[in-house]
């Protein structure tokens, strides 16, 4: 990676935003910005994470604060700000409490940060991801929602996990809305450079699709309170990466379409090349007929929600 002088916002010090600044702050490679509404909290955790730079070996900074004044000049703003499920909860069940705090933390982006881009987090993502388009007003390339890594990550783990092979040599898009309805492309899915499906048997693999669409809620029930943060933390990194390297790397994220796999004013997972800009080009797999159904479907269920809002 090039060295960088990124400056990187965290809106929201929860479990997301407080492991995200963790990651961002001990790679390196950027400042990092930890805000919540909260008052305290987030100066508590950024000086915490500060007293632990001289052991993680790095000499970049950290603040905490509940004043948007702090986020000037981000290069990055990242919304983690809002309620996560509870158990038994889908993440659709959030629309209203959310996008009333998506819309307010908007706002305060296009004030305060009005050349950032924005990486939304917080759910139900795709509606989100639409919501702080539409409320920052920013052009369509600097408004991402953080999803398709996520769930493609999960998808590789657990092909990987099944087959006993290296995860580094699964590839695969999972594309759609980061809910019920996710699209695993396993048409395009490679195990070593072979298709997933000379691998693995059918019904195999749809119990693996199952799971990894499940894996959120399966996590949930398990915590009890709050819902992941690790993998979700790592997954905005891995966005994060691809805009700070400005190669053209490709990551699946919740993009706003303009005709792009024959959809329009909505957001859904599509694979995004990524340079500092941000999105600077959708990259258009070839989908089997299955694939393109199941992504109508996908798309439908997300309308559907944006209509609520
Ligand atoms: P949590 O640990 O509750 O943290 C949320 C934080 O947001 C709290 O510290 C709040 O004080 C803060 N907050 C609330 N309102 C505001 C506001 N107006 N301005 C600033 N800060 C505010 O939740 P979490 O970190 O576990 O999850 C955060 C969000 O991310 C939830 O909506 C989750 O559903 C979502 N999430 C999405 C994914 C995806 O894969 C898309 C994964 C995990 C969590």
């Amino acid at each position: 990676m090039k060295p960088s002088l990124y400056k990187i916002s965290v809106i929201g010090a929860g479990a997301v935003g407080a492991t995200l600044a963790q990651r961002l702050f001990e790679s390196g490679f950027a400042d990092v910005v930890l805000l919540d509404v909260v008052k305290n909290i987030a100066r508590g955790k950024a000086l915490d994470l500060m007293d632990a730079a001289p052991i993680m070996g790095t000499e970049k900074s950290i603040v905490g604060t509940d004043d948007y004044k702090d986020i000037r000049d981000s290069d990055i703003v990242v919304i983690t700000a809002g309620l996560p499920r509870k158990p038994g909860m889908t993440r659709e069940d959030l629309i209203s409490k959310n996008a009333a705090i998506v819309k307010d933390v908007s706002s305060k982006i296009k004030i305060h940060a009005p050349e950032a881009i924005v990486i939304v987090v917080t759910n139900p993502l795709d509606i989100m991801t639409y919501l702080a388009y539409k409320a920052t007003g920013f052009n369509r390339n600097r408004v991402v929602g953080m999803a398709g890594a996520l769930d493609g990550s999960r998808f590789i783990a657990l092909i990987a996990d099944e087959l006993k092979v290296r995860r580094d040599l699964i590839k695969t898009y999972v594309m759609g809305s980061h809910g019920d309805t996710m699209v695993p492309i396993i048409s395009q899915t490679f195990v070593n450079g072979r298709l997933l499906s000379s691998v693995i048997p059918k019904d195999k693999i749809e119990s693996i699709v199952k799971r990894t669409c499940d894996r959120g809620a399966e996590i949930v029930s398990l915590l009890g309170t709050g819902s992941a943060y690790y993998s979700p933390s790592a997954a905005v990194l891995k966005m994060v990466k691809a805009m700070m390297d400005d190669a053209g790397d490709v990551v699946t994220a919740s993009f706003y379409l303009n005709g792009e796999y024959g959809l329009k004013d909505i957001c859904m997972g599509v694979p995004c090349r990524f340079d500092r800009r941000g999105v600077i080009d959708v990259m258009k797999l070839e989908l089997s007929n299955e694939e393109k159904e199941l992504f109508s479907r996908s798309a439908v269920a997300v309308k559907s929600s944006i209509d609520l809002i």
